[in-house]
């Protein structure tokens, strides 16, 4: 795929978004080629996805400013909407996806990383959502998902002073979960990414669709959500082996052994 490159080790698929020479900033062809790559993803091998972007210096740049720079009105609501309906799917992809932010994130950079269920990132990665600067207001999703992130006041402050913040901050905000030197950020991406592809994995998509599905209503109907998915599990094998499992390791230590999950 042109400007997105996808690789699978195992149960874990790698995406990279790779326009290097003008820093991986989202022009509508990455966007598209972004979402042909999800379409590509096979769901019965694949278990946790890795998003990132190629070189050393940044994850995404932003939306593409010389394409954005002659939109009209009309033209300016249908990027966005192309830019959200792709960060929706992210948010929503029926599988976890940890952003490893390599670099710059900023705007639409900052933007995809927080449609992405957990992120990542390089000692050297810097976030920011510099539109205010440019003469527009975030538009793939950074008012929404940047408040709601870590806070409305500190989205604010970051969004309207157009103040980029360094990884050490975005960790203390609780904008990323770890800060790891440049050369151990896939790695570390690709290991937790691995952990998490090991466990059941129709027991790990409800758990995703719990805490989203959960967030966007209140706490009484939240747990009902709750409810229906974990209920759903005791039709899974999973449920069935992994219980067992337990059970047989207390009657017998040497009966120890990993659950080949099953996705069933
Ligand atoms: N769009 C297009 N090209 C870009 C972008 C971008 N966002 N960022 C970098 N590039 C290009 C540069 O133009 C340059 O290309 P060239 O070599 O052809 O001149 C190349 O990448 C390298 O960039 P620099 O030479 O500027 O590299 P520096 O290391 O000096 O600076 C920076 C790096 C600080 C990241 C700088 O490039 C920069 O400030 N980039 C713009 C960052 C930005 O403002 N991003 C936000 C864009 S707005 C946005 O994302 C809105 C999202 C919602 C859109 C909704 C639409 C309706």
């Amino acid at each position: 795929m042109g400007f997105v490159q996808y690789e699978v080790e195992g149960a874990v698929g790698v995406i990279t978004i790779d326009r290097p020479r003008a820093l991986n900033a989202l022009n509508s062809e990455v966007l598209d080629d972004l979402n042909a790559v999800l379409d590509g993803v096979d769901l019965d091998t694949v278990r946790a996805l890795v998003l990132t972007g190629a070189g050393e210096k940044s994850f995404v740049a932003g939306a593409d400013i010389g394409e954005m720079s002659t939109l009209t009105k009309e033209e300016g609501e249908a990027f966005g909407k192309k830019g959200n309906d792709i960060f929706r799917r992210i948010e929503t992809f029926p599988i976890p996806v940890i952003a490893a932010v390599n670099g710059f994130a900023l705007g639409g950079g900052n933007e995809i990383a927080m449609s992405c269920d957990i992120r990542i990132c390089s000692d050297n990665a810097l976030f920011g959502q510099p539109e205010v600067g440019l003469g527009i207001t975030p538009g793939f999703g950074g008012t929404q998902r940047l408040a709601r992130l870590v806070s409305p006041g500190m989205a604010k402050q970051i969004i309207f002073s157009n103040s980029n913040i360094k990884a050490d901050e975005a960790y203390r905000i609780g904008l990323v979960n770890a800060v790891y030197p440049q050369e151990e950020l896939l790695p570390a991406a690709k290991k937790l990414a691995a952990r998490i592809a090991k466990q059941a994995p129709i027991a790990v998509r409800a758990c995703k669709k719990a805490i989203n599905d959960g967030l966007q209503v209140d706490m009484d109907q939240a747990l009902v959500v709750e409810e229906k998915l974990f209920g759903s599990c005791f039709e899974t094998y999973d449920q069935q082996e992994g219980m067992a499992n337990f059970l047989r390791k207390k009657d017998d230590p040497k009966k120890v052994k990993m659950v080949d999950f099953q996705n069933k």
